[in-house]
């Protein structure tokens, strides 16, 4: 049984990229640390996102750390590997900073409070632990917060049903079943390519669809790997420079400014590439400029369509019309998941005109007809950026809560502190670059400010760290001036709360890794512009 009172200079929330570099760094660094994670195991997202065919759609080695203790011993067998790889990465990481130690599993943060007379935060775990700390340091990640829509009798079906982040951990074999899947984002395109294989029928009920990308997939060898690794420091180094924190930079600053010939040809050049190429890698004004993205879409749509055999399939898969601008939806990246369309035992339900009506005891029951099912899958996203900040009871200064105070849309001063919660600081959270930045670049980039701020505090003394709400109002209506540059707020996607009913709708991620840095430096380099810091004994 642990002390239900425990005292610790810093607690961090989430064992995935960003809490793992916290505590490997902090505690390098002679802070007292714990990291409390849900969870039973390292990886944060790919602890949960265990459903067949769960891949991560960035290429390694973009996608990892850049400690050369971590990478010298490592290889991979893909370019973008799969969930069961990057689990063994993270338990090649564990045993490299010893991290475990310090990792408390299974142990989900109910809520926190602020203490203002200890200058602590008293945080409340499910199993009843008070473990108080002067900094709280939250790494949920931007989809910890699973988002399951209000389908009327879903709890009528007698078949089984899983959202992808809640997948049984032990696995469920598709084979032989008949299979629905309600989402085709990421996580419904690598389900879908796994049930066409295996399952008897699968339905994909589609209500927007994807525009995914080619991904090219590679196999790795680990003589290619350690051939390449004396490039690795640079590599890891050019990604801090780029506006996504990956490896790309733009082919161009205007699709418009070229001939009909170049453009075609830097597109196929792209999506030979593969990944996100096509989508970061493009030209400049792809995200900005409607025509300039019609060019990108129009491309998207006739290699998409080549691949499908029947026209009506073709239309609702890859329109001819546009249903978003291209690339303000993530696009996602997909193997087979097209060609799966062509196959007896898969169909596609268009839930714009024919939208599901409930879940009854045998499946789907949509306004056409009734779809009998073995499993459901919800791969209907996330409460996506806040969700994993918000579901925890908060409670800053005057008592009101994080989601309370974000009611009418989100407030943070460089996207990682909020006025009246002092010495709460959170990472690839609102307003920072999060789903807009490679997950390992941004813990790195964004946890090194983080360790810095600590670090610097601890050297002044200062016990107490709280953003001023008139820094918000600038770091907001930045974040707006930018999304207003932008093609973003024309969907309705996550990255605009959009897919989450009556959420504020706002652009939640940063648009732009070194913009964000800029920022950020302002104000470090300017005194910690926008916080009040507060020394020990004054206020
Ligand atoms: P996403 O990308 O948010 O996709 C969720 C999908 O679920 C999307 O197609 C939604 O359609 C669909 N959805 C959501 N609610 C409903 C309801 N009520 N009815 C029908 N369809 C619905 O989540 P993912 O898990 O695929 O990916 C999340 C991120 O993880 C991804 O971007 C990568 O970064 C990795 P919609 O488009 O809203 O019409």
């Amino acid at each position: 049984m642990q002390d239900p009172v425990a005292d610790f200079d810093v607690v961090i929330v989430g064992a995935g990229f960003a809490g793992l570099y916290q505590l490997h760094r902090l505690r390098s660094l002679g802070f007292n640390t714990v990291l409390l994670e849900a969870g039973s195991g390292l990886g944060g997202i790919w602890h949960w996102n265990c459903y067949p065919g769960a891949r991560v759609d960035s290429n390694v080695p973009i996608y990892e750390f850049s400690d050369e203790a971590v990478w010298r011993d490592w290889s991979w067998e893909e370019r973008f590997p799969d969930w069961r790889a990057l689990r063994a990465y993270f338990a090649h990481v564990d045993a490299t900073w010893d991290l475990s130690r310090d990792i408390r599993f299974d142990t989900r943060v109910e809520g926190a409070v602020w203490e203002e007379g200890r200058r602590q935060w008293r945080v409340l775990t499910a199993h009843g632990e008070r473990i108080h700390a002067r900094f709280f340091v939250i790494c949920t990640g931007f989809a910890s917060k699973p988002h399951l829509p209000d389908f009327g009798g879903l709890d009528s079906f007698e078949g089984r049903c899983h959202h992808t982040a809640q997948w049984p951990q032990d696995g469920l074999d598709m084979n032989g079943l008949r299979v629905g899947i309600i989402g085709t984002g990421a996580s419904g395109v690598q389900v879908t390519q796994e049930a066409a294989r295996v399952a008897t029928e699968v339905t994909v009920f589609q209500r927007t669809p994807i525009l995914a990308l080619a991904m090219q997939q590679e196999r790795l060898t680990p003589e290619q790997q350690d051939e390449a690794k004396a490039g690795y420091p640079e590599t890891f180094r050019r990604r801090t420079q780029t506006s996504g924190g990956f490896d790309y930079s733009n082919c161009g600053e205007s699709a418009l400014a070229v001939s009909d010939e170049e453009r075609l040809e830097t597109f196929e050049r792209l999506w030979k590439r593969g990944g996100f190429s096509f989508w970061a890698g493009n030209y400049a004004d792809i995200l900005r400029d409607e025509a300039a993205n019609r060019t990108a879409y129009d491309f998207w749509r006739d290699k998409v369509r080549a691949r499908i055999n029947d026209p009506s399939a073709a239309e609702l898969l890859a329109p001819t019309e546009p249903p978003h601008p291209f690339g303000v939806k993530r696009p996602s990246l997909e193997q087979t998941y097209y060609d799966d369309f062509n196959r007896e035992n898969v169909s596609l339900v268009n839930l714009r005109t024919s939208p599901i009506e409930r879940i009854t005891a045998n499946g789907v029951k949509t306004s056409d007809q009734e779809y009998g099912l073995d499993l459901l899958v919800l791969a209907t996203g996330f409460d996506a950026v806040t969700g994993g900040l918000t579901s925890m009871d908060i409670q800053g200064t005057g008592g009101e809560t994080l989601a309370g105070a974000w009611r009418d849309g989100v407030r943070t001063h460089l996207g990682m502190a909020t006025a009246d919660f002092p010495n709460l600081l959170y990472l690839y959270g609102p307003q920072s670059p999060s789903g807009f930045c490679n997950g390992p670049t941004c813990a790195e980039v964004q946890g090194d400010i983080v360790v810095d701020l600590l670090v610097e505090l601890r050297n002044r003394g200062v016990t107490r760290i709280e953003a001023t709400t008139k820094a918000e109002d600038a770091w907001r209506s930045l974040v707006k001036t930018i999304a207003d540059m932008t093609l973003f707020p024309r969907a309705d996607s996550w990255y605009m709360g959009a897919n989450i009913p009556g959420k504020h709708r706002e652009l939640l991620n940063f648009p732009g890794l070194q913009i964000y840095l800029e920022g950020c430096k302002a104000s470090l380099e300017n005194d910690y512009a926008g916080f009040v810091l507060a020394p020990d004994g004054q206020t």
